[in-house]
């Protein structure tokens, strides 16, 4: 048997695979790359190693691939859109970028290195192959006159007749930001300023692949925060372009979901992908053949205090296999059993709480029916907070233990919408279309998908619950 054949048939054995979430046809993936909506069809580029499921820095490894899909839901896998070129500027790998429509022209805009330098590559036959500029790179330095911890990941827009780019950076000593650049042609660049800076303490010293555009009356430009794992997003005023940031949040609480970018789709929506990191050790990670997954896409809209309302989009619906519904159940310290007719470990669930006295309630899901193995997807009233606990996720000794979470609440007699993806290895919970929380599990024993109900300290009433079956993508 070939090497990849086996490798196909060992990647499709793998429980901890997901199976409705894109993920390359094997080994490593990172960030997401250039979304675009290009002639009725949404493109997805991503950082691919395609030898190995390992990153490799900057030893030229990392590649993008690239896939397709007609609804968010099912991906087509496309050739390597873009590789280093030997002697390039890109001969240490195609760093993150984003991808632009030039007047009927699909380009892309990406990083190579090392040394950083901002590069253009541009596609004639509906962006299946690329050539890259001879002109590469674009931008071979950052500003003389700053002294910067990073310049990498163009995230570039049109204003009228303008070209603008944003780089990922910081300044030393003070804090990340988004370097402005503006261009006629997308070839020549003239830097203009920072679009705002941040205070290296709180929001880190290097700000990695921005995001940047409009949504309602404001703007809100996303980063993510090298070596933190966190993307934090801004909504504020953009004007004389210059960003004055009101709102600051974590766009996800979990802390296994990086490097965000978004698209716009003919629809008006603005729609949000992240890189789903992995909670297991480098070396099974290289064992199992895979690395990464891309999240479901999450359609951003502006809720009416100014911060982002984040949900799932609708499309996923298709994936619904068999429904199972709950409704008016009153849970307490003491009931602990699990649900009798549904057990699952790709399950789409819709759980409404009435909090009462709780101190922590929400679920148990991927139970062993001995409790040796289970993992809480839970909010606790009094740290007012939305978490999900790992310590008994697993039996493997490969794995993350440590609890994951954050911030979010309830105001009083708010109901609790907890929508989870379960998704093997994966979990993607969307709290009141407020809050994201992303998180990995893998569980060792294959009994482990028992779904349960608790509550600590108090009382909760369940008001409903709707879990579906979900399909593969790839059948
Ligand atoms: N990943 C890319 C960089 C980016 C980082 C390299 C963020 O371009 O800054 O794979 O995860």
């Amino acid at each position: 048997m070939s090497f990849w054949t086996e490798l196909r048939e060992k990647l499709a054995a793998d429980p901890q695979r997901p199976r409705y979430h894109f993920l390359p046809p094997a080994n490593w993936m990172n960030d997401p790359n250039g979304p675009l909506f290009w002639k009725g069809k949404y493109h997805i580029f991503y950082q691919h190693n395609p030898y190995a499921a390992f990153h490799g820095g900057s030893t030229g490894t990392i590649h993008w691939g690239h896939a397709f899909s007609e609804d968010l839901v099912y991906w087509k896998h496309l050739p390597v859109a873009l590789a280093p070129t030997p002697d390039g500027p890109d001969k240490n790998g195609i760093f993150t970028g984003c991808a632009v429509d030039n007047s009927g022209v699909p380009t892309i805009l990406y990083t190579g290195i090392s040394p950083e330098v901002q590069c253009i590559a541009t596609s004639n036959d509906d962006m299946i192959t690329w050539k890259k500029h001879d002109r590469n790179p674009v931008i071979d330095s950052p500003p003389k006159d700053l002294e910067v911890t990073g310049f990498r990941d163009p995230c570039v827009w049109k204003e009228k007749d303008d070209w603008y780019m944003l780089i990922g950076s910081g300044i030393k000593g003070i804090g990340g930001t988004s370097l402005l650049y503006r261009s006629k042609d997308l070839i020549d660049w003239e830097y203009l300023h920072p679009l705002c800076i941040g205070d290296g303490k709180n929001t880190g010293d290097m700000w990695e692949c921005p995001d940047f555009f409009p949504l309602g009356n404001k703007h809100v430009l996303l980063v993510s925060v090298w070596r933190r794992w966190w993307n934090f997003y801004f909504i504020g005023e953009y004007i004389d372009h210059k960003f004055q940031p009101r709102v600051q949040r974590n766009l996800d609480i979990g802390g296994c979901f990086y490097a965000a970018k978004s698209m716009a789709d003919s629809r008006g929506r603005r729609i949000l992908f992240g890189w789903i990191l992995e909670g297991r050790s480098t070396s099974a990670q290289w064992a199992s053949g895979w690395s990464g997954v891309l999240s479901l896409p999450r359609v951003l809209s502006l809720h009416e205090d100014n911060t982002l309302r984040m949900e799932p989009v609708t499309e996923l619906k298709v994936l619904r296999g068999k429904h199972h519904q709950y409704k008016n159940l009153h849970v307490t310290t003491t009931s602990s059993s699990l649900l009798k007719d549904i057990q699952g470990d790709c399950l789409e669930i819709i759980a409404q709480f009435d909090p009462e006295d709780a101190k922590e309630f929400g679920l148990k899901v991927r139970c062993s029916p001995d409790g040796t193995e289970q993992t809480l997807i839970f909010y606790n009233s009094a740290s007012k907070s939305l978490n999900v606990n790992r310590e008994r996720s697993s039996l493997s000794p490969e794995v993350d233990r440590y609890e994951q979470g954050g911030p979010f609440e309830l105001a009083s007699d708010e109901t609790l919408k907890l929508h989870i993806f379960m998704d093997r290895s994966v979990i993607e919970v969307f709290a009141n279309a407020q809050a994201c929380l992303t998180s990995r599990i893998y569980p060792s024993r294959t009994n482990s998908l028992g779904i349960g109900l608790f509550a600590r300290g108090g009382s909760v009433k369940l008001k409903s619950m709707d879990i579906w079956e979900m399909r593969s993508i790839w059948e």
